[in-house]
């Protein structure tokens, strides 16, 4: 029989689950973020590691009604202890990764609580979002003691509505940030990549008016190329708000009213236009406003489209001379956050010879997609709905749903995404090919002016390769990854292989290459060498070069990046050595080879 107590106490958990749940209404996601007013909140936050998660749950592993680690009054202090002090305790800097800030932390995966006091000052009719630019991997977030949201999914961004907990003078902020793998995740328990925690990006206050602009989509029209096309969408908009939009450089401008979701068509016709591409990465300021909102963004004009087994770009076809990159930051190592990491990666990736790079696996900070608008590169962004997930969970479809809608949110105003991949080398079952078939439709979905693909597991034995994994079905553009020379085989071998592709579309080679410590050297078949690698590169350009519907290419890749599962003493040490660059800067042999094949057109063709 449950006694009085029992049941207050399960009415108090209850309550306060209830209280939880409230918070948890979706995190909006504002666009356009970097042109918008915003303080920042970077800098020290003080932290608490938290392993058993105590600031949470209480001995019983409730959800605590009022314990969180949080402003509490201290006159508390008289009827409890507290047992925290955010003041005394350490800082970390944000943005930034927990595991390469501290000795400590560099294996630590679990929840750790952040804070740090801020000042505002209201600003009446306007609406404050708490802007978290990626938070590795369940985010919850209070301000002023108020549970305001929670958030899952490691490298996308989510806004928080905080107008109604902020007070005038100082304020505080409490978020706690776990990166516990969770099988039902996505990613899910196994990776290739180092789980880093915390506030990796940004985080700012970030003021709009009361109706603000919060989607648009303008793109270029496929069929003229002389038209932009496309919608603007204000947050609680009245049907007929009046939109305006305008190019000033094109001398173009379109007035327009929202209708009854708060949406307005956008159509502008162009006298001339400079496209986007590689070679021209000509972004012009785009000026959207309704009322007392306005925006500007940078944005290029382009089309892409499949004819055949070809890519198209404004209607021609390219060859996509790439390269895969992982969000390790240059010389430092860690999450990249910076401009200065962007330019780096994408600098090197330019003097290669690249066009295109294949951002795996995961969405990475925008700071790369703006750099790749303003550098002319290409870019191949994807969710990490990697390797082997719980394909036949509905909740994890959910998840990586809601992955790839904050990815394309974010990016669908950058002219580089050609891109969106909806996996890489998952395997083959039909609740997988359910699963990701439902992701690229909703990619198309929510944004039917890009490509579809995802990097697949290939077949075959001996010296023949099949591609004819059912994903390919819902695919625009089939990408295959291989480590002939490297996981099978010898180098020479990939020269004498042979590619089977049942698909009749453009394919490109999403990984191939093998590891290399920068300055060991020996000879061509001597394994970890930098000869070792730049050999498997060699024998990769003439195997591809026979592949007649290959129109891209992406090594596996720019640069070494901490791994957990790479233990090899005095080599890997907690470290993929596939890149082609070392993370100081060094350039290995294969680099060279791989830039040659670019810089004179001898590894891939168009048409
Ligand atoms: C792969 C994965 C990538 C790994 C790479 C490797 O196929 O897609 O995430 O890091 O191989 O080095 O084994």
């Amino acid at each position: 029989m449950p006694t009085i107590k029992h049941a207050l106490a399960t009415f108090l958990v209850l309550t306060a689950s209830v209280a939880m749940l409230k918070a948890q209404s979706a995190p909006t996601l504002l666009v356009d973020i970097d042109h918008r007013a915003a303080t920042s909140l970077d800098g020290e936050w003080h932290i608490i590691v938290d392993p058993y998660f105590g600031g949470l749950y209480s001995f019983h592993r409730e959800i605590k009604k009022d314990g969180y680690f949080q402003d509490v009054d201290p006159a508390d202090n008289k009827t409890r202890p507290i047992e925290y002090d955010f003041s005394k305790s350490p800082t970390l800097k944000i943005p930034g990764d927990w595991n390469t800030q501290t000795d400590s932390l560099y294996y630590y995966e679990g929840p750790l609580w952040y804070e740090r006091k801020f000042d505002y000052t209201p600003k009446p009719q306007n609406r404050v979002f708490f802007h978290i630019g990626a938070a590795n991997y369940r985010a919850k977030l209070w301000v002023n003691g108020q549970h305001i949201c929670d958030h899952e999914g490691g490298f996308t961004p989510f806004d928080c509505e905080v107008t109604a907990a902020l007070k005038p003078g100082q304020n505080s902020a409490v978020i706690n940030v776990d990166n516990t793998r969770i099988e039902d995740g996505v990613p899910t328990l196994n990776t290739d990549w180092w789980n880093y925690g915390g506030l990796t990006r940004d985080v700012s206050l970030v003021t709009v008016p009361e109706h603000f602009i919060d989607d648009y989509d303008l793109h270029l029209s496929r069929a003229d190329h002389k038209t932009i096309e496309g919608y603007v969408h204000v947050d609680h908009a009245a049907a007929g708000a009046s939109i305006h939009v305008s190019i000033p450089e094109l001398k173009v401008d379109t007035n327009a009213t929202t209708d009854a979701e708060g949406r307005a068509a956008i159509t502008l016709h162009l006298q001339g236009i400079q496209l986007w591409a590689p070679e021209t990465p000509k972004l012009y300021k785009v000026n959207i406003s309704t009322g007392p909102d306005t925006l500007t963004d940078d944005m290029g004009f382009r089309t892409v489209e499949v004819q055949g087994t070809k890519i198209l770009l404004n209607g021609r076809p390219i060859y996509l001379r790439g390269i895969c990159i992982h969000a390790e930051a240059p010389y430092r190592t860690g999450r990249a956050y910076s401009e200065k990491d962007a330019d780096t990666l994408l600098g090197w990736a330019k003097e290669m010879g690249a066009n295109f790079v294949r951002l795996a696996h995961y969405p990475h900070d925008e700071r790369m997609t703006r750099a790749a608008d303003r550098m002319g590169i290409l870019v191949w962004s994807e969710v990490p709905t990697y390797w082997a997930l719980q394909f036949d969970n509905p909740t994890v479809l959910a998840k990586a749903e809601q992955q790839l809608h904050e990815e394309q949110r974010r990016d669908r105003d950058k002219a580089s995404v050609i891109l969106w991949s909806v996996a890489n080398e998952t395997p083959n079952t039909p609740a997988r090919t359910l699963f990701l078939s439902t992701l690229a439709d909703k990619a198309r979905e929510y944004d039917p002016t890009r490509l579809v693909t995802a990097a697949l597991l290939v077949r075959g034995q001996g010296n023949s390769k099949i591609v004819d994994d059912p994903l390919g079905k819902a695919l625009d553009v089939i990408g295959t990854n291989e480590y002939i020379g490297w996981y099978e085989k010898t180098p020479e071998d990939a020269a004498n292989t042979t590619w089977n592709i049942a698909y009749d579309k453009p394919l490109i080679m999403s990984e191939f290459g093998g590891d290399a410590k920068a300055g060991l050297h020996g000879g061509d078949h001597d394994r970890w060498t930098e000869e070792y690698q730049a050999n498997i590169f060699r024998n990769q350009i003439v195997m591809l070069n026979k592949i007649p519907q290959l129109r891209g290419t992406t090594p596996w890749l720019l640069m070494d990046f901490r791994s957990p599962v790479r233990k090899l003493p005095g080599i890997q040490d907690d470290f993929n050595r596939k890149g082609l660059i070392a993370p100081d800067g060094t350039k290995k042999k294969a680099f060279f080879i791989l830039q040659k094949a670019y810089q004179d057109n001898s590894l891939g063709k168009p048409e």
